[in-house]
Protein backbone atom coordinates (compact mmCIF):
# COMPACT_ATOMS: atom_id res chain seq x y z
CA UNK A 1 0.00 0.00 0.00
CA UNK A 2 1.19 3.24 -0.97
CA UNK A 3 0.56 6.44 1.30
CA UNK A 4 0.48 10.62 0.29
CA UNK A 5 4.12 11.96 0.59
CA UNK A 6 2.06 14.35 2.85
CA UNK A 7 0.85 11.15 5.27
CA UNK A 8 4.42 11.23 6.33
CA UNK A 9 4.76 14.57 7.10
CA UNK A 10 1.91 15.46 9.33
CA UNK A 11 2.47 11.51 10.98
CA UNK A 12 6.16 12.90 12.03
CA UNK A 13 4.62 16.41 13.20
CA UNK A 14 2.24 14.59 15.05
CA UNK A 15 4.67 12.18 16.77
CA UNK A 16 7.37 15.39 17.35
CA UNK A 17 4.07 17.28 18.91
CA UNK A 18 3.35 13.87 21.20
CA UNK A 19 7.21 13.77 22.42
CA UNK A 20 7.49 17.28 23.17
CA UNK A 21 7.66 17.77 26.98
CA UNK A 22 5.95 20.43 29.13
CA UNK A 23 7.12 22.60 31.53
CA UNK A 24 5.88 25.25 33.95
CA UNK A 25 5.45 28.86 32.88
CA UNK A 26 6.86 31.35 34.85
CA UNK A 27 3.07 32.63 36.04
CA UNK A 28 3.59 32.96 39.90
CA UNK A 29 0.70 33.48 42.38
CA UNK A 30 1.65 31.08 44.48
CA UNK A 31 -1.62 29.05 44.42
CA UNK A 32 -0.57 26.82 41.43
CA UNK A 33 1.52 26.39 38.16
CA UNK A 34 0.72 26.97 35.08
CA UNK A 35 2.36 25.02 32.31
CA UNK A 36 3.51 26.20 28.66
CA UNK A 37 1.85 24.10 26.23
CA UNK A 38 -1.19 22.91 26.27
CA UNK A 39 -2.24 19.65 26.96
CA UNK A 40 -4.91 18.70 24.53
CA UNK A 41 -5.31 20.34 20.82
CA UNK A 42 -6.92 19.48 17.50
CA UNK A 43 -3.60 18.74 16.24
CA UNK A 44 -3.57 15.53 18.72
CA UNK A 45 -6.39 14.07 17.16
CA UNK A 46 -5.18 10.86 15.44
CA UNK A 47 -5.00 11.51 11.51
CA UNK A 48 -7.11 8.65 10.74
CA UNK A 49 -10.33 10.49 12.14
CA UNK A 50 -9.20 13.38 9.76
CA UNK A 51 -7.87 12.17 6.79
CA UNK A 52 -8.73 9.70 4.16
CA UNK A 53 -5.70 7.63 3.38
CA UNK A 54 -6.79 6.35 0.23
CA UNK A 55 -4.69 7.90 -2.21
CA UNK A 56 -6.78 7.42 -5.42
CA UNK A 57 -10.17 8.74 -2.93
CA UNK A 58 -7.94 11.54 -1.39
CA UNK A 59 -5.19 12.68 -4.27
CA UNK A 60 -4.95 15.46 -2.47
CA UNK A 61 -4.42 14.20 1.28
CA UNK A 62 -7.29 16.49 2.51
CA UNK A 63 -8.78 16.67 6.09
CA UNK A 64 -12.16 15.31 4.77
CA UNK A 65 -13.53 15.65 8.47
CA UNK A 66 -11.63 18.20 10.09
CA UNK A 67 -11.41 18.81 14.09
CA UNK A 68 -12.22 22.48 15.42
CA UNK A 69 -11.19 21.80 18.78
CA UNK A 70 -10.50 19.58 21.92
CA UNK A 71 -11.72 21.50 25.41
CA UNK A 72 -13.49 20.65 28.52
CA UNK A 73 -12.35 17.40 29.76
CA UNK A 74 -13.43 15.34 32.72
CA UNK A 75 -10.02 13.41 34.04
CA UNK A 76 -9.57 10.52 36.32
CA UNK A 77 -6.43 8.43 36.79
CA UNK A 78 -6.89 4.62 35.86
CA UNK A 79 -4.80 2.14 35.56
CA UNK A 80 -1.91 4.57 36.98
CA UNK A 81 -2.64 6.63 33.80
CA UNK A 82 -3.90 10.22 33.72
CA UNK A 83 -7.29 9.79 31.74
CA UNK A 84 -9.41 12.44 30.12
CA UNK A 85 -12.51 12.34 28.66
CA UNK A 86 -12.53 15.18 26.22
CA UNK A 87 -15.11 17.42 24.85
CA UNK A 88 -13.91 16.93 21.10
CA UNK A 89 -15.71 19.26 18.35
CA UNK A 90 -15.95 19.08 14.49
CA UNK A 91 -15.68 21.59 11.97
CA UNK A 92 -19.11 20.74 11.41
CA UNK A 93 -19.91 21.93 15.15
CA UNK A 94 -20.94 18.29 16.81
CA UNK A 95 -19.21 17.44 19.82
CA UNK A 96 -18.59 13.82 21.00
CA UNK A 97 -16.12 12.61 23.57
CA UNK A 98 -13.06 10.93 22.91
CA UNK A 99 -10.44 9.03 25.70
CA UNK A 100 -6.78 10.29 25.46
CA UNK A 101 -4.56 8.83 28.41
CA UNK A 102 -0.71 10.25 29.87
CA UNK A 103 1.55 8.66 31.82
CA UNK A 104 2.84 11.88 33.87
CA UNK A 105 -0.77 13.99 33.27
CA UNK A 106 1.17 17.12 31.58
CA UNK A 107 2.21 16.03 28.36
CA UNK A 108 2.23 12.96 26.05
CA UNK A 109 -1.80 12.72 26.01
CA UNK A 110 -2.95 9.89 23.23
CA UNK A 111 -6.41 9.75 22.23
CA UNK A 112 -7.65 6.03 22.01
CA UNK A 113 -8.02 4.31 18.60
CA UNK A 114 -11.79 5.29 18.38
CA UNK A 115 -13.91 7.79 19.72
CA UNK A 116 -16.14 6.98 22.59
CA UNK A 117 -19.19 5.34 21.42
CA UNK A 118 -22.76 6.50 23.13
CA UNK A 119 -25.50 4.91 22.53
CA UNK A 120 -28.06 5.85 20.47
CA UNK A 121 -30.73 6.04 23.18
CA UNK A 122 -32.13 9.82 22.60
CA UNK A 123 -33.24 10.23 18.90
CA UNK A 124 -33.94 13.78 19.24
CA UNK A 125 -30.54 14.69 21.03
CA UNK A 126 -28.10 16.68 18.47
CA UNK A 127 -24.92 17.61 20.87
CA UNK A 128 -23.42 16.07 23.11
CA UNK A 129 -20.29 18.15 25.66
CA UNK A 130 -18.28 18.34 29.21
CA UNK A 131 -18.25 14.75 30.56
CA UNK A 132 -17.70 14.68 34.61
CA UNK A 133 -16.23 11.53 35.66
CA UNK A 134 -17.17 10.23 39.44
CA UNK A 135 -15.47 7.18 40.50
CA UNK A 136 -18.30 6.15 42.52
CA UNK A 137 -18.82 4.07 45.41
CA UNK A 138 -20.62 1.62 43.99
CA UNK A 139 -17.80 0.50 42.43
CA UNK A 140 -18.65 1.96 38.50
CA UNK A 141 -17.10 5.38 36.92
CA UNK A 142 -19.99 7.60 36.10
CA UNK A 143 -19.83 10.09 33.20
CA UNK A 144 -22.40 12.91 33.32
CA UNK A 145 -22.46 15.12 30.72
CA UNK A 146 -24.77 17.92 28.66
CA UNK A 147 -27.43 16.31 26.44
CA UNK A 148 -28.43 18.93 23.68
CA UNK A 149 -32.00 18.93 21.99
CA UNK A 150 -33.42 21.29 19.33
CA UNK A 151 -36.47 22.74 20.99
CA UNK A 152 -39.53 21.82 19.24
CA UNK A 153 -41.61 24.05 21.33
CA UNK A 154 -40.23 26.62 20.05
CA UNK A 155 -39.92 28.27 16.59
CA UNK A 156 -36.68 30.21 17.13
CA UNK A 157 -33.66 27.98 14.81
CA UNK A 158 -31.47 27.88 17.66
CA UNK A 159 -33.78 27.35 20.36
CA UNK A 160 -32.53 24.03 22.39
CA UNK A 161 -33.23 22.22 25.46
CA UNK A 162 -30.09 21.01 27.96
CA UNK A 163 -30.40 17.97 29.71
CA UNK A 164 -27.90 15.70 31.82
CA UNK A 165 -27.27 12.48 30.09
CA UNK A 166 -25.71 9.56 32.10
CA UNK A 167 -22.86 6.79 31.22
CA UNK A 168 -21.23 4.08 33.31
CA UNK A 169 -18.23 2.20 32.46
CA UNK A 170 -15.65 0.30 34.33
CA UNK A 171 -12.67 0.67 31.72
CA UNK A 172 -13.19 4.14 29.84
CA UNK A 173 -14.24 2.33 26.44
CA UNK A 174 -17.28 0.55 27.14
CA UNK A 175 -19.97 2.93 28.36
CA UNK A 176 -23.28 2.34 29.29
CA UNK A 177 -26.08 4.81 28.74
CA UNK A 178 -28.53 4.95 31.48
CA UNK A 179 -31.70 7.31 30.71
CA UNK A 180 -30.93 11.51 31.02
CA UNK A 181 -31.35 12.56 34.55
CA UNK A 182 -35.04 14.17 35.24
CA UNK A 183 -35.64 17.19 37.53
CA UNK A 184 -38.61 17.61 38.23
CA UNK A 185 -38.77 20.73 39.40
CA UNK A 186 -36.24 22.43 36.51
CA UNK A 187 -36.91 22.62 32.65
CA UNK A 188 -33.31 22.38 31.85
CA UNK A 189 -30.02 21.12 33.32
CA UNK A 190 -26.95 21.69 32.43
CA UNK A 191 -23.16 20.95 33.93
CA UNK A 192 -24.25 18.41 36.16
CA UNK A 193 -21.76 16.30 38.28
CA UNK A 194 -22.08 12.77 40.12
CA UNK A 195 -21.37 13.61 43.72
CA UNK A 196 -18.48 10.10 44.71
CA UNK A 197 -20.41 8.88 47.37
CA UNK A 198 -23.87 8.22 48.83
CA UNK A 199 -25.89 10.65 50.99
CA UNK A 200 -28.21 8.86 53.10
CA UNK A 201 -27.95 5.57 50.97
CA UNK A 202 -29.11 7.86 47.82
CA UNK A 203 -27.20 9.09 44.73
CA UNK A 204 -26.18 12.75 45.19
CA UNK A 205 -26.12 15.31 41.94
CA UNK A 206 -24.55 18.68 42.13
CA UNK A 207 -27.50 20.15 39.37
CA UNK A 208 -27.90 23.87 37.82
CA UNK A 209 -31.25 24.58 37.66
CA UNK A 210 -32.02 27.02 34.99
CA UNK A 211 -35.39 28.34 33.31
CA UNK A 212 -34.06 28.70 29.78
CA UNK A 213 -31.09 27.30 27.56
CA UNK A 214 -28.87 30.24 28.42
CA UNK A 215 -30.45 31.95 31.36
CA UNK A 216 -30.56 30.55 34.33
CA UNK A 217 -33.51 32.78 34.97
CA UNK A 218 -34.40 32.33 39.17
CA UNK A 219 -32.30 29.54 38.72
CA UNK A 220 -29.86 30.43 42.06
CA UNK A 221 -26.74 28.88 41.75
CA UNK A 222 -25.19 25.24 41.93
CA UNK A 223 -28.05 22.57 43.03
CA UNK A 224 -27.52 19.96 44.96
CA UNK A 225 -30.71 16.78 44.91
CA UNK A 226 -30.79 13.24 45.59
CA UNK A 227 -31.95 10.34 43.62
CA UNK A 228 -33.08 6.38 44.79
CA UNK A 229 -32.15 5.01 41.18
CA UNK A 230 -29.43 5.86 38.69
CA UNK A 231 -30.40 3.57 36.27
CA UNK A 232 -33.88 5.75 35.98
CA UNK A 233 -32.61 8.87 37.74
CA UNK A 234 -35.39 11.42 39.54
CA UNK A 235 -34.43 14.77 41.17
CA UNK A 236 -37.46 15.86 43.04
CA UNK A 237 -36.28 18.76 45.40
CA UNK A 238 -32.90 20.68 44.53
CA UNK A 239 -31.12 23.17 47.42
CA UNK A 240 -28.95 25.67 46.39
CA UNK A 241 -25.28 25.20 47.64
CA UNK A 242 -22.59 28.04 46.20
CA UNK A 243 -25.11 31.07 45.35
CA UNK A 244 -24.70 33.43 42.30
CA UNK A 245 -24.43 36.82 43.84
CA UNK A 246 -25.06 40.21 42.33
CA UNK A 247 -22.03 42.26 40.84
CA UNK A 248 -19.21 38.78 41.51
CA UNK A 249 -17.90 36.61 39.09
CA UNK A 250 -21.19 34.51 39.28
CA UNK A 251 -23.45 36.95 38.67
CA UNK A 252 -24.78 35.37 35.65
CA UNK A 253 -24.61 32.56 36.30
CA UNK A 254 -22.63 29.27 37.71
CA UNK A 255 -22.15 25.65 37.73
CA UNK A 256 -20.28 22.54 38.84
CA UNK A 257 -16.50 21.84 37.53
CA UNK A 258 -14.78 18.70 38.45
CA UNK A 259 -16.45 15.85 40.67
CA UNK A 260 -15.35 17.77 44.48
CA UNK A 261 -12.48 16.21 46.47
CA UNK A 262 -13.07 15.24 49.80
CA UNK A 263 -10.46 16.29 52.93
CA UNK A 264 -10.65 16.54 56.15
CA UNK A 265 -11.99 19.95 56.38
CA UNK A 266 -14.54 19.83 53.80
CA UNK A 267 -15.50 18.82 50.15
CA UNK A 268 -13.48 21.63 48.07
CA UNK A 269 -15.53 22.10 44.48
CA UNK A 270 -14.15 23.92 41.72
CA UNK A 271 -16.47 25.41 39.49
CA UNK A 272 -17.17 27.90 37.13
CA UNK A 273 -18.54 31.23 37.67
CA UNK A 274 -20.10 33.13 34.31
CA UNK A 275 -20.49 37.12 34.07
CA UNK A 276 -22.14 39.37 31.42
CA UNK A 277 -20.17 42.18 29.67
CA UNK A 278 -20.17 44.09 26.82
CA UNK A 279 -17.52 41.60 24.83
CA UNK A 280 -19.70 38.33 25.84
CA UNK A 281 -20.09 36.13 28.49
CA UNK A 282 -16.86 36.05 30.60
CA UNK A 283 -16.21 32.49 32.23
CA UNK A 284 -14.11 32.19 35.13
CA UNK A 285 -13.01 29.13 37.49
CA UNK A 286 -13.62 29.23 41.05
CA UNK A 287 -13.26 27.31 44.19
CA UNK A 288 -15.20 26.82 47.41
CA UNK A 289 -16.19 23.97 50.05
CA UNK A 290 -18.49 21.96 51.19
CA UNK A 291 -19.02 20.65 54.75
CA UNK A 292 -18.15 16.76 55.44
CA UNK A 293 -21.50 15.53 56.49
CA UNK A 294 -23.68 17.66 54.52
CA UNK A 295 -22.19 17.79 51.09
CA UNK A 296 -24.46 21.13 50.04
CA UNK A 297 -23.65 23.62 52.88
CA UNK A 298 -20.72 26.19 51.37
CA UNK A 299 -18.16 26.64 54.71
CA UNK A 300 -15.81 28.51 52.95
CA UNK A 301 -15.70 30.24 49.41
CA UNK A 302 -12.67 32.36 48.29
CA UNK A 303 -13.53 35.78 46.99
CA UNK A 304 -12.68 35.79 42.88
CA UNK A 305 -11.71 33.67 40.47
CA UNK A 306 -8.71 30.92 41.02
CA UNK A 307 -8.03 30.77 37.31
CA UNK A 308 -9.11 33.33 34.63
CA UNK A 309 -7.64 32.91 30.84
CA UNK A 310 -4.66 34.86 30.45
CA UNK A 311 -2.72 35.85 27.14
CA UNK A 312 -3.62 33.77 24.18
CA UNK A 313 -5.90 31.70 26.51
CA UNK A 314 -7.80 35.04 25.94
CA UNK A 315 -8.83 34.06 22.21
CA UNK A 316 -10.66 31.29 20.96
CA UNK A 317 -13.53 29.87 19.27
CA UNK A 318 -15.60 31.67 22.25
CA UNK A 319 -12.91 34.23 23.29
CA UNK A 320 -12.58 35.19 27.43
CA UNK A 321 -13.39 31.81 28.82
CA UNK A 322 -11.83 29.53 30.98
CA UNK A 323 -13.85 26.45 31.70
CA UNK A 324 -13.19 23.41 33.71
CA UNK A 325 -14.93 19.67 34.25
CA UNK A 326 -12.19 17.46 35.23
CA UNK A 327 -9.10 17.16 37.85
CA UNK A 328 -6.76 14.58 39.61
CA UNK A 329 -4.86 14.44 42.93
CA UNK A 330 -2.49 11.38 42.67
CA UNK A 331 -1.30 9.59 45.53
CA UNK A 332 1.44 11.91 45.95
CA UNK A 333 -1.53 14.86 46.56
CA UNK A 334 -0.31 16.84 43.80
CA UNK A 335 -3.44 18.47 41.74
CA UNK A 336 -3.80 18.40 38.28
CA UNK A 337 -6.15 21.32 37.24
CA UNK A 338 -7.22 20.61 33.36
CA UNK A 339 -8.96 23.62 32.08
CA UNK A 340 -9.82 24.28 28.74
CA UNK A 341 -9.33 28.16 27.30
CA UNK A 342 -12.30 30.07 25.16
CA UNK A 343 -13.33 26.85 23.87
CA UNK A 344 -10.57 25.96 21.87
CA UNK A 345 -7.61 23.57 23.53
CA UNK A 346 -6.89 22.11 27.18
CA UNK A 347 -4.41 23.61 29.44
CA UNK A 348 -3.01 21.78 33.05
CA UNK A 349 -2.38 24.05 36.20
CA UNK A 350 -0.62 21.92 38.71
CA UNK A 351 -0.53 22.64 42.91
CA UNK A 352 -0.83 20.11 46.05
CA UNK A 353 -3.34 19.37 47.95
CA UNK A 354 -2.07 21.61 50.94
CA UNK A 355 -1.71 24.10 48.80
CA UNK A 356 -5.67 23.81 47.64
CA UNK A 357 -6.89 23.65 51.05
CA UNK A 358 -4.83 26.36 52.05
CA UNK A 359 -6.19 28.85 49.36
CA UNK A 360 -9.67 27.39 49.76
CA UNK A 361 -9.83 27.59 53.52
CA UNK A 362 -7.82 30.66 54.10
CA UNK A 363 -8.39 33.28 51.50
CA UNK A 364 -10.64 35.94 52.44
CA UNK A 365 -14.34 35.86 51.14
CA UNK A 366 -15.76 38.83 49.03
CA UNK A 367 -17.04 41.86 51.08
CA UNK A 368 -18.95 42.35 47.55
CA UNK A 369 -19.05 46.35 48.08
CA UNK A 370 -15.90 48.16 46.42
CA UNK A 371 -15.67 50.21 50.24
CA UNK A 372 -15.15 46.90 52.00
CA UNK A 373 -12.78 45.65 49.40
CA UNK A 374 -10.92 48.63 50.25
CA UNK A 375 -11.44 48.07 53.80
CA UNK A 376 -10.35 44.47 53.61
CA UNK A 377 -7.26 45.19 51.07
CA UNK A 378 -5.99 47.86 53.84
CA UNK A 379 -5.89 45.29 56.77
CA UNK A 380 -3.52 43.38 54.73
CA UNK A 381 -1.55 46.51 53.96
CA UNK A 382 -1.72 47.48 57.83
CA UNK A 383 -0.39 44.24 58.61
CA UNK A 384 2.32 43.86 55.99
CA UNK A 385 3.70 47.03 56.90
CA UNK A 386 3.50 45.97 60.88
CA UNK A 387 6.09 43.64 60.03
CA UNK A 388 8.24 46.00 58.31
CA UNK A 389 8.11 48.21 61.32
CA UNK A 390 9.27 45.43 63.12
CA UNK A 391 12.08 44.66 60.87
CA UNK A 392 13.04 48.18 61.30
CA UNK A 393 13.83 47.64 65.30
C1 LIG B 1 -22.67 24.95 23.18
C2 LIG B 1 -21.99 25.01 24.53
C3 LIG B 1 -22.48 26.18 25.34
C4 LIG B 1 -23.98 26.22 25.35
C5 LIG B 1 -24.50 27.47 26.02
C6 LIG B 1 -24.14 24.97 23.37
O1 LIG B 1 -24.82 24.89 22.17
O2 LIG B 1 -22.29 23.80 22.49
O3 LIG B 1 -20.61 25.13 24.37
O4 LIG B 1 -22.02 26.06 26.63
O5 LIG B 1 -24.48 26.16 24.05
O6 LIG B 1 -24.01 28.62 25.43
C1 LIG C 1 -21.09 26.52 28.37
C2 LIG C 1 -20.38 25.31 28.81
C3 LIG C 1 -19.17 24.99 27.98
C4 LIG C 1 -18.53 26.14 27.29
C5 LIG C 1 -19.03 27.49 27.72
C6 LIG C 1 -18.51 28.64 26.91
O1 LIG C 1 -22.28 26.86 28.92
O2 LIG C 1 -21.24 24.23 29.07
O3 LIG C 1 -19.34 23.93 27.11
O4 LIG C 1 -17.15 26.05 27.49
O5 LIG C 1 -20.42 27.51 27.69
O6 LIG C 1 -18.94 28.56 25.59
Amino acid sequence: MKLHDRYYVEASKQLDLLAKKNEKTDFYNGTYDRWKNPVLTREHIPLSWRYDFDIKKNPYFMERLGINAVMNSGAMLLDNQYCLVARVEGNDRKSFFAVARSNNGVDGFKFDPYPVLLEDTCKEETNVYDMRLTQHEDGYIYGVFCSESKDMKNNDLSAAVAAAGIVRTKDLIHFERLPNLKTLRSPQQRNVCLHPEFINGKYAFYTRPMDDFIDTGSGGGIGFGLCDDITNAVIDEEVITSKRKYHTITEAKNGAGAVPIKTDKGWIHIAHGVRNTAAGLRYVIYAFATSLEKPWEVIAEPSGYLIAPRGKERVGDVSNVTFLNGLIVNDKNEVYLYYASSDTRLHVATTTMDKLQDYVFNTPEDPLRSVECVQQRCELINNNMKLFEGLDK
